[in-house]
């Protein structure tokens, strides 16, 4: 096993937490019998597939909907947050009757999956107006890894308004990962992480009042819908959480009280072997799965959220005007631990044992064709503040990049800018090779990586088995709507 960073456990002033907390929930406390009609649900309704098929109706909408005990104004796949979790095996075939009754165009993106970009499968170019339908269907190679992926909206120009309102899900792939005796052993949860900014009824706030350009936040931190969920550790035995930030800006630092991590997979699937990590960094987009040895005195343990400054626009450069609202500015404001779920000890099982193998990754062969991404800002001519990609925003009838299929290429990514950008690409997983020229401690596949402000990050990756146009862009999805994406075509 590799120990990244070591056991260090976080002291905070309680009292600090205790109050970020409080003054997050502001809004008014809400009767059940001034909640709509319909039912409150709990938990994400699970959508498994069956003889090699899933299939389900999926409804984008406003809909009422509770956060805790309090209701609030959403945008909702089928009625509910997050989003019901979709779970499919190597080999099966999707078919997702989708339906937009939302006020504007929208489409589907399922984020990680290896699947065509093409027709009606993991295709971003399509546009699904309000009161259309679509019939989503595609296979999953199968060979495809297990891994914890998801599904959210990806049109351009509505993609952060969209995912900030709540329409988001995770699209769980069985496989080897689950059979290993020590993860199936161990208690499986699946945290989804979203912020919402709501006024004082519970309605999501119009984007004038945010930050646009540093990438909106919001006050309100969830996790499956919960503002403060408790999760159960079995004394002495073994969780594995698999947790998503399906946030649409907002970075979280976690780290449970007197507790390590163990990872064990990222968003491509398995590591080779489990990685202690003291704190576990998700930007936008991204998964991790680790393991948590219930090994302490039974009680109760925080999970917390610690502060990270991931750079923001400046006044200067805003241009004036309405764009630095309230709740931009919480991430570099909030300069304390913020704690997001309590964890309660159950009665004691038999003890746990963490597994020494999970995978296999090859090493990829050193290409020959080296590409540069400059990740910056500007302004542009009728547009006013953009984000760039080597000094283009994003234009929908251009080619940015071609390659060919079944090559290797590296990717060097370079923030010049003054805000991390956490970089993401369609369709096929990649490895991370250096960050400033220092070697990658361990191999892992992957979807999105952190590229901060001054840093460069190299990634390999190999273009596999579909051809077609699909997309590259910054997480912060702000940042993707204001022009940080570009186009790449697969030639076959
Ligand atoms: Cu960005």
């Amino acid at each position: 096993m590799k120990k990244i960073n070591r056991r260090q456990f976080i002291t905070l002033a309680a009292a600090g937490a205790g109050t970020a907390v409080a003054a997050s929930w502001m809004w008014e406390r809400v009767s059940s019998s001034q909640l709509s009609a319909k039912p409150a649900i709990d938990l994400p309704k699970l959508h498994k597939s069956n003889n090699g098929l899933l299939e389900l109706n999926l409804e984008a909408s406003n809909r009422a909907v509770k956060l805790g005990d309090k209701q609030a104004y959403l945008l909702t796949y089928n009625g509910q947050i997050p989003a019901p979790r979709l779970e499919a095996k190597p080999g099966d075939t999707v078919r997702i009757h989708f339906t937009n009754n939302l006020s504007q165009a929208t489409n589907l993106h399922y984020h990680g999956l290896h699947i065509p970009p093409t027709g009606n499968a993991d295709n971003v170019f399509l546009s699904i107006e309000p009161g259309e339908s679509l019939n989503y269907e595609f296979t999953i190679p199968s060979n495809h890894p297990a891994g914890t992926f998801w599904y959210h909206p990806h049109r351009h120009g509505f993609v952060a308004e969209q995912l900030f309102g709540g329409l988001a899900g995770l699209f769980i792939m069985r496989g080897e990962l689950d059979e290993i005796p020590e993860i199936k052993a161990a208690k499986e949860e699946f945290l989804v992480l979203q912020d919402f900014a709501l006024d004082g009824e519970g309605r999501l706030m119009s984007s004038a009042h945010m930050s646009i350009m540093t990438g909106r936040e919001g006050d309100v931190i969830t996790i499956n819908g919960d503002p403060n969920p408790t999760f159960s550790l079995p004394a002495k035995g073994m969780v594995r959480w698999r947790i998503l930030n399906a946030s649409t800006s907002r970075f979280y630092r976690l780290s449970l009280e007197n507790h390590l991590f163990y990872l064990i997979a990222t968003e491509g699937g398995a590591l080779t072997e489990p990685v202690e990590i003291s704190e576990l960094l998700l930007t936008p987009g991204q998964r991790a799965e680790v393991l948590i040895k219930a090994d302490q005195k039974p009680g109760k343990y925080r999970l917390l959220n610690l502060p990270y400054d991931r750079g923001a626009m400046g006044m200067g450069m805003m241009g004036g005007g309405g764009m630095m609202g309230r709740t931009g500015m919480m991430s570099r404001n909030e300069d304390t631990p913020r704690v997001l779920a309590t964890i309660n000890y159950g009665s004691a099982v038999k003890p746990a044992s963490l597994p020494k193998k999970l995978s296999v990754i090859p090493a990829l062969p050193k290409p020959k064709q080296v590409r540069r991404f400059e990740l910056n800002h500007g302004m542009a001519p009728g547009m006013g503040m953009v984000f760039l990609i080597n000094g283009q925003p994003y234009q929908n009838n251009r080619i940015d990049t071609q390659v060919k299929l079944n090559t290797v290429e590296d990717w060097e990514i370079i923030n010049t800018g003054v805000m991390d950008h956490p970089f993401h690409l369609h369709v096929n997983h990649f490895q991370v090779i250096s960050r400033n020229g220092q070697p990658e401690p361990y191999p892992a596949w992957k979807d999105t990586v952190l590229v901060p402000r001054g840093e460069t990050v190299r990634i390999r990756i190999p273009f596999r088995d579909f051809a077609g146009k699909t997309v590259y862009h910054c997480h912060i999805l702000d940042h993707e709507d204001l022009g940080m994406m570009g186009t790449l075509a697969i030639q076959g």
